[in-house]
């Protein structure tokens, strides 16, 4: 007998255990280098249940080889673009796609009180009234001179302009997104002009955190870039084996989300290829599913597209189609879906989006900026919208339905895009920025973006405690919360 083997039993033996012939004969087959720790922890484990018998069972479950009868594992996606998508066309498009996140976001304010008394912003130009009136709309200009704000609003009945004075709205009016939408009280001013006395936005209500029954953990991750010569291969590579490994947070992990740029694509900006170790989309995806075959069966997998992948570039995207790798849509434990989507892992829901907005949204708000993603993850979510400036740099395709639309409140919060790992909370929701697999690149360095890759970021579906994992050697690379 080898003595690392001879060390492993004794150990379990001088302990009180007991090993069963079945069990023996998988430990004589395991790496004897990982003899010691898997006994220790099966001993520690079982103690634990007080339980002093290492069966078959034990160390198939341990060595995933078997998967844990106790431990559930439950995909649903419950919300997908990819075959929602239409593309209406041109002027009465985008008409449709307005009217259509006019009317959700009305539905969703309706739980307010203070929508009982809303009127139309045509009744406005025609009342006479002593006292406040509500009116809802899309805001479709926001302009601040000499401390006063001046907000044109628009519902399908018409347009209004008012004007913001206080010091403590103006600060609220001037975070407002163009095309966002907004309740606002009004009165009239003496020389009949519309002052604007507050501004309620659609926001989250208070609700109870749905959580998985048995004890299951999620990975999240994003922004891979494989095909990138950026693409932190290696350190990936180390993270996929981690999950194969014996650590018990590892043996726990039945889910991996990857929320967008799993790919860098092909022709994405100028001068890509330069900077390109894999030239066409093919031989990306064959080096993501290379890595994705590694990560243990019993794990799920849920793929979402970013702006790098194939598919179309417009929100909201359609999941990476077949017809570039059915390698990936063919995996038993892989499921595609579009951007945004909403799947519920053993009952916590979890809205993915990959983050193309927060470009846009950092640009034109004051007090938020490209190092705490989760700030701009919680202006989303009080704005209930993905994505609600349009005709800027994120393109938003002239859709029937407003996909972008944040109908369902998530339980978690799963942003990517902008390379910064981070974590924070809103009420009782959970926000990941799953960070990136990607040194930062020549174009970040040049406009000042430092990002914090290779952080891998875990939450216990039962517990919603997080782990993380920093595959960075850089020290000053850490995770933000
Ligand atoms: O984007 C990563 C981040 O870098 C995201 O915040 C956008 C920004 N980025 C990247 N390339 C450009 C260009 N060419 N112009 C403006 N902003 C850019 P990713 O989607 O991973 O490329
Ligand atoms: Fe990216
Ligand atoms: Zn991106």
């Amino acid at each position: 007998m080898k003595k690392e083997l001879s060390f492993a039993l004794n150990y379990a033996l001088n302990k009180g255990f007991q090993i069963h012939p079945d069990a023996f004969k998988i430990l004589e087959n395991v790496d004897v280098k990982k003899l010691e720790k898997i006994i220790k922890e099966i001993v520690r484990e079982k103690t634990k249940q007080k339980l002093f018998q290492i069966s078959q069972d034990d160390l198939e479950i341990y060595l995933g080889i078997k998967d844990d009868p106790t431990m559930q594992s439950e995909v649903k996606v419950i919300s997908d673009p990819t075959s929602r998508i239409t593309t209406g066309e041109g002027v009465k498009g985008y008409n449709a796609l307005f009217s259509s996140r006019f009317n959700k976001l009305k539905r969703i304010i309706s739980d307010r009180p203070e929508s009982k008394m809303l009127k139309s912003i045509a009744s406005v130009k025609t009342t006479k009234s002593e006292d406040d009136i509500y009116v809802c709309g899309l805001v479709t200009t926001r302009n601040t001179e000499r401390n006063i704000t001046k907000l044109i609003l628009e519902d399908p009945s018409g347009s209004f302009e008012g004007i913001v004075f206080d010091n403590e709205l103006q600060k609220t009016a001037d975070t407002l997104l163009t095309d966002q939408f907004v309740m606002a009280r009004i009165s009239f001013g003496k020389n009949s002009g519309l002052i604007i006395k507050d501004l309620i936005l659609p926001d989250i209500p208070d609700q109870a955190t749905n959580k998985s029954e048995t004890e299951a953990y999620a990975v999240f991750l994003s922004d891979l870039h494989i095909g990138s010569k950026y693409f932190m291969e290696e350190e990936f590579s180390d993270f996929v084996s981690w999950l194969s490994s014996p650590d018990p947070v590892a043996r726990k992990i039945r889910f991996v989300l990857i929320g967008g740029d799993m790919l860098d694509g092909v022709g994405i900006y100028p001068n890509q290829n330069k900077e390109l170790v894999c030239q066409t989309i093919q031989e990306q995806l064959k080096k993501a599913e290379d890595l994705i075959d590694r990560i243990p069966k019993n794990i799920k997998i849920v793929i979402m597209p970013g702006n790098h992948d194939p598919g179309r570039r417009a929100l909201p995207q359609p999941a990476i189609p077949k017809k570039y790798n059915s390698g990936l849509w063919e995996r038993e434990n892989v499921i595609m879906v579009g951007n945004p989507a909403v799947v519920l892992l053993n009952g916590v829901k979890v809205t993915m989006f990959h983050g193309q907005s927060i470009d846009d949204i950092v640009k034109t708000t004051p007090g938020l900026s490209y190092d705490k993603p989760t700030n701009v993850m919680k202006h989303l979510l009080r704005a209930r919208h993905l994505s609600p400036i349009y005709g800027s740099q994120t393109p938003i395709a002239p859709e029937m339905e407003d996909l972008l639309v944040i109908e369902d409140v998530p339980d978690i919060f799963h942003v990517g895009h902008v390379h910064r790992a981070q974590l924070d909370m809103y009420k009782g929701i959970l926000l990941v920025n799953s960070g990136s697999w990607q040194k930062q690149t020549p174009f970040q360095a040049s406009v000042g973006m430092t990002p914090n890759p290779g952080i891998a970021i875990m939450v216990n579906l039962k517990t919603f405690q997080v782990f993380h994992q920093n595959y960075n050697s850089n020290l000053d690379n850490i995770l933000q919360s």
